[in-house]
């Protein structure tokens, strides 16, 4: 059965104001991220047939689980195919996801408006011991420049498998949401993300999410953030969804088309087709 509305609690929507972050517990029913976990698995299969037509794999460990099929089967090769899927995951169910009516009724209720979905979204498979996906601390506006500060863009970060400290979970500083937009510059590390000035934040105050399949945690695009290395030896498969309140700049977002606006409203009723989402995802290069 779906779930269709999820009130915030009193104590809920306070720990949303004070802290700019909320962790919801079984908020996605797990048959939808059952269909989302079907799409990465297809895109791994894809993966490694190419790797292994292109004579740099013999052994594509068919039947190995999830968590753990793309780092034995391409090992380093793998982060040759991006560190944050998008277009190749373009599908029925990721558009789903979005439009998953616990989620959106969240949404609706932080955003106060129709809710709007995002351009952005990201699949990120983070491979053990792994370089390139580690996220260093940033704010979403880093990416989406200060046109976007005063907008309310909320992430949702929904991870496919159980995620802590070992493999690779988000961490947050709560209250930072209520700071200005900070500096970011490339990182010299190989992932070559934004990272922010952390000038006087205190690290310490760090919150680690640990979470299930089915959780969600939800912050806005001021709320520092940055996501662990993984020491653990299974993938840390994860995606993460974005939304806006109607209205707001998206600020800068690459190839998107700027006259497109991808309405799901707050009757939870998604108004702009699969088709046109598809025709603007088709503008994306990866
Ligand atoms: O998944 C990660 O490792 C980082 C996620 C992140 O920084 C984001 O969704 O904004």
């Amino acid at each position: 059965m779906l779930i269709t509305d999820r009130p915030l609690t009193v104590a809920e929507r306070h720990q949303w104001d004070r802290d700019g972050y909320l962790l919801l517990r079984g908020l996605i029913p797990l048959p939808r991220l059952n269909a989302v976990q079907k799409v990465f698995e297809g895109v791994v299969e894809d993966i490694l047939q190419k790797l292994q037509k292109d004579g740099q794999i013999t052994d594509t460990h068919p039947g190995a689980p999830f968590d753990r099929r793309l780092a034995d089967a391409a090992g380093k090769r793998a982060g040759t195919f991006g560190r944050s899927w998008r277009k190749k995951l373009a599908s029925h169910a990721v558009f789903d996801l979005h439009a998953t009516p616990s989620l959106t009724h969240v949404m609706h209720q932080l955003i106060g408006t129709d809710v709007i979905g995002h351009p952005v979204f990201n699949g990120r498979p983070k491979l053990p011991g792994q370089q390139l996906t580690v996220v260093p601390w940033h704010q979403d506006s880093g990416y989406f420049g200060a046109a976007s500060d005063k907008s309310l863009i909320l992430t949702t970060w929904i991870p496919l498998v159980p995620v802590d400290a070992r493999n690779g979970c988000l961490q947050v500083i709560p209250g930072t949401h209520k700071l200005e937009l900070r500096q970011h510059e490339h990182e010299k590390r190989e992932g070559d993300f934004l990272e922010a000035d952390m000038t006087g934040i205190d690290e310490s105050r760090a919150v680690t999410c640990a979470m299930l399949p089915g959780d969600v945690l939800i912050f806005n695009n001021l709320t520092m953030h940055r996501s662990l290395e993984s020491v653990a030896p299974t993938i840390r498969w994860s995606i993460d969804l974005r939304f806006i309140r109607d209205g707001d700049p998206l600020g800068a977002i690459g190839w998107h088309d700027p006259a497109f606006k991808w309405v799901i409203r707050s009757d939870q009723q998604p108004v702009t087709t699969y088709d046109a989402w598809m025709a603007d995802i088709a503008h994306w290069p990866w």
